[in-house]
């Protein structure tokens, strides 16, 4: 270790911690060390490696230091972030920008020296008399090509708690990296707390320094805006995907079962609360990941990880008849953090859990009783914490280095009245227009106004790091890299008609295996204007062999009716917004003016509202 990085680390690092950086061997990182104990001025620093003990002593010290608190099941543990910390929050969540570089109007941008200097005064002594911990991970599965490592800085020992159970241990697989290798770095302190929880929401921060791939993140608690390896890694991959002529996506990824034995993989991409989760775990069917993707061009397929090996998902209408997988996890001994749930008696409770909730107990806010009518017993945004091979249906590829084959990509919306419950895509750059066209309505995942339709391209506008029409454009150009191209579908689970859903939340189960069928050519499809659709004939077959379900006609037809109006208005919208963004690849701006075509000829000849049966 040079000798500068010695002096700022030998008094407050243990001989064991000290012994693991330098078995590194890596001045880069550290110097990132170094540099961040000189400015956060912790009083110790422990560094972890991927030993057991290790790993264990991490959770042990979340509960010691009261972030976590042990439940009456073993294993279960509750951790509560505060009242004003409860989601990602986008007004502080910046990239930081050199003078003279420019990303995009849509993103949330600071210039970056200024940004950093307010960053080093938030940090300056942010963790006296606490303990720094340093932890390496992995991205995408260990001794892959698709490794990416990581190292995080934190102060609490929940965040390296919730990265030990959502992503794979990378201190074996930093030594892999070259001194000068690349390496993803990020930065958090929890900020001054009161109660276990951060408290100064006014200087809360996350800031992204992508010209150093590190992110920094203070004052505050709650997942998505602390644990380095989510949504800040992915803000940082998107742009090395960029790079490498690779894709970095927010997309679940599982595995389908087909006749005979066959499993397919299908990856998908859905903003928050659309459905991705219980897609990604439909029962039945083998789950690899539940949020973020990595796609590959190997030997002409579209090759996918999955990014992480833990699941943080929403908590609110999981229950045993919709969610039986999952339900099935929270409610067995075993390792699983609970977030912002009710707690009564040592056990936890949650909106939509299918039971009655006890009439009082303790949440994110304090003591809860039911007459709090305006304080949700549970937070709509509370989480679980748990590892993917703790689910009865976790896929036996969902490690493997070499990842898996995708037959098919999914882009799932959220809308009452336009787009029908599946369909297929025309071609890859139809489906990319289907992908880089999703709406959804705001929901509990983010600070702000609930049912508010959001444009979401491909689910990842949150998380773009470059310009929207860059980021389609790699989207198009992955094909052309590609023999073998899985087809490309679009889902809607909300549709309604006069106020009720026209669809059960099993539904989906059937929808995909309908794509199944359709990635192995076992079934055919009617051309609407907007994709290609599934035949009454064939979902009726499917619903009878799944669900024991009688499928009529009348369903098929409320539910795949072609609603020209409410189509050519969202064409409009997005529209709209392309034309409004520099440099819109063509080859979009294509696919919507023939979807616009297909649609206007059949409202010529058919009327504004087609059955499928007059297809
Ligand atoms: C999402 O909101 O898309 C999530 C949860 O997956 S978070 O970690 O907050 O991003
Ligand atoms: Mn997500």
């Amino acid at each position: 270790m040079e000798q500068k990085h010695a002096d700022i680390l030998t008094e407050i690092t243990d001989a064991d911690s000290l012994a693991k950086l330098e078995a590194l061997g890596n001045d880069k990182a550290n110097e990132f060390i170094a540099d961040a104990v000189a400015l956060c001025k912790p009083s110790k620093v422990i560094v972890c490696n991927d030993d057991p003990a290790d790993i264990a002593m991490i959770r042990q010290a979340s509960i010691d230091n009261c972030e976590e608190t042990p439940l009456a099941m073993e294993g279960h543990t509750l951790h509560f972030d505060g009242p004003s910390d409860q989601a990602r929050d986008k007004k502080v969540t910046k990239y930081l920008v050199p003078e003279g570089e420019h990303l995009d109007e849509k993103l949330n941008c600071t210039e970056r020296q200024g940004g950093l200097a307010e960053l080093r005064e938030i940090f300056d002594g942010a963790m006296a008399g606490r303990t720094m911990y340093v932890r390496f991970f992995c991205l995408g599965p260990v001794d892959s090509q698709f490794s990416i490592s990581c190292l995080q800085l934190t102060d609490s020992a929940y965040v390296c708690h919730s990265e030990d159970m959502l992503y794979r241990a990378g201190y074996e697989q930093f030594k892999r990296i070259s001194p000068d290798g690349e390496f993803f770095r990020y930065l958090h302190t929890a900020g001054r707390m009161e109660n276990n929880v951060s408290v100064d929401v006014d200087k809360r921060r996350i800031y992204m320094d992508h010209t150093q791939n590190t992110v920094y993140s203070t004052n505050t608690q709650y997942a998505g805006n602390t644990v380095g390896l989510k949504k800040l890694s992915l803000r940082l991959a998107i742009r090395k995907a960029d790079r490498e002529g690779w894709l970095a996506e927010h997309m679940f990824i599982m595995g389908v079962n087909g006749p005979n034995d066959r499993v397919t993989y299908i990856a998908g991409a859905f903003p928050s609360a659309c459905g991705k989760t219980s897609t990604a775990m439909l029962p039945g069917e083998t789950i690899v990941g539940d949020d973020l993707a990595y796609f590959k061009a190997i030997d002409g397929k579209a090759i996918a990880v999955n990014v992480e090996s833990g699941i943080f998902g929403i908590i609110a209408d999981v229950n045993a008849e919709d969610d039986p997988v999952i339900f099935d996890v929270l409610t067995s001994p075993g390792e699983v953090i609970f977030g912002n749930v009710l707690v009564k008696d040592g056990v936890p409770a949650w909106m939509g859990m299918g039971v009655d909730l006890p009439a009082d107990g303790v949440n994110y806010q304090g003591k809860w009783t039911s007459d709090m009518t305006d304080v949700n017993p549970s937070h709509k945004n509370a989480r679980y914490t748990v590892r993917i091979n703790s689910l009865a249906n976790a896929d036996v590829k969902a490690d493997a280095p070499e990842g898996v084959e995708l037959g098919a990509i999914v882009y799932g919306g959220r809308d009452s009245d336009i787009s029908v419950p599946v369909q297929q895509s025309y071609d890859w750059a139809h489906g990319i227009m289907i992908g880089a066209s999703l709406e959804s309505e705001t929901t509990a995942a983010t600070l702000g106004a609930e049912g508010v339709r959001t444009f979401n391209p491909m689910s990842n506008m949150d998380f773009l790091s470059m310009p929207l029409s860059q980021y389609v454009g790699n989207n198009l150009d992955f094909a052309t890299k590609l023999t073998d191209q899985p087809m490309i579908f679009g889902v809607n689970y909300f549709l309604k008609k006069d106020g009720k859903f026209l669809n059960g939340k099993l539904d989906k189960g059937i929808w995909v295996k309908w794509m199944e069928l359709r990635i192995h050519g076992e079934v055919d499809a009617i051309a609407a204007p907007t994709g290609l659709i599934p035949r009454h004939e064939d979902l009726a077959k499917l619903f009878k062999q799944y669900r024991d379900f009688d499928y009529t006609e009348q369903m098929y037809v409320d539910q795949f009716t072609i609603r020209i109006p409410e189509n050519l208005a969202k064409l409009d919208r997005i529209g709209e917004i392309y034309a409004n963004t520099p440099d819109t690849p063509e080859a979009l701006t294509d696919a919507m003016d023939a979807q616009r075509k297909r649609l206007t000829d059949l409202q010529a000849a058919k009327g504004d509202y087609v059955s499928p049966l007059d297809l």
